[in-house]
């Protein structure tokens, strides 16, 4: 179960954020507003959010997830591959010593992003990425052994982070998508396929029973719901422009 969250305001600056989705420019207003309603569907499923200040140095500081990493026993401040993002850490750095007693970091030429940690229980799948590589990754797992939690590497070539295709709901039930449903590793769950249509709905957020789905994926929203899931639908469309996803909108705790 998580108790808490951490957010970040979308800053002006976020129209020049890093995109390879090709569906334009976000608007400033709209992403604001889907912002607030996602804080609130973050309250409505228990969490005490924490909402830091809009950024304007960096576009791309609202998604929170890759600047840290949050699991039970110790925080981990990553060392974003994105050169642009690398300097998100410091305030996150701030941010995360006032909530956590053991922060550990992430140190060159490893980099990680949050995007690529998916946690299961007590174990971390990392994806190698653009944003992440085998260094980051064995810094990682050394850090998760040192607390008694365990990681280890998946492979991926399609998608931004190992997050953006596939998100454990707990349960046994992994929703994964495209290169992701075949993944060895992955098999001991039980799959709930996420068509090639729907993709970005691979990036839903199990949040205490409950589960975020992204509006405007029909049929994911129906095959979550008929794993058993209460589904709530949040607009994020304009983060979408971004590459970003509901998960990487907050850090879960
Ligand atoms: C980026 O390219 O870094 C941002 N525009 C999107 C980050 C999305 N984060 C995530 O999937 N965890």
């Amino acid at each position: 179960m998580f108790s808490e969250a951490i957010v970040r305001t979308p800053c002006r600056a976020m129209v020049n954020g890093l995109s390879s989705a090709g569906l334009g420019v976000p608007d400033y207003a709209t992403a604001l507003g889907q912002h607030r309603e996602y804080t609130r569907a973050l309250q409505a499923c228990g969490l005490k959010v924490t909402v830091l200040p809009p950024d304007e140095a960096f576009p791309d500081s609202t998604f929170v997830e890759d600047a840290a990493l949050l699991t039970p026993r110790c925080a981990v401040i990553t060392r974003p591959g994105a050169v642009s993002r690398r300097q998100e850490t410091v305030s996150m750095r701030g941010a995360v010593n006032s909530l956590y007693d053991k922060v550990e970091h992430i140190a060159a030429p490893g980099t990680l992003e949050g995007g690529d940690v998916l946690m299961v229980e007590e174990h971390f799948f990392i994806g190698l990425s653009g944003r992440t590589n085998i260094e980051g990754a064995r810094q990682l797992i050394a850090i998760l052994e040192e607390y008694g939690m365990t990681g280890s590497v998946i492979g991926l070539e399609e998608v931004l982070h190992l997050k953006t295709g596939v998100s454990y709901l707990e349960n046994g039930h992994l929703l994964a998508c495209g290169e992701f449903t075949g993944v060895r590793d992955f098999q001991q769950f039980q799959i709930l396929e996420v068509a090639p249509d729907e993709a970005y709905a691979a990036n839903s957020l199990w949040l205490n029973g409950a589960v975020l789905v992204p509006a405007g994926y029909p049929r994911s929203s129906a095959m979550i719901a008929d794993a058993g899931y209460e589904v709530l639908e949040v607009d994020v469309s304009e983060f979408r422009k971004l590459d970003g996803g509901l998960s990487c909108l907050s850090l879960r705790f």
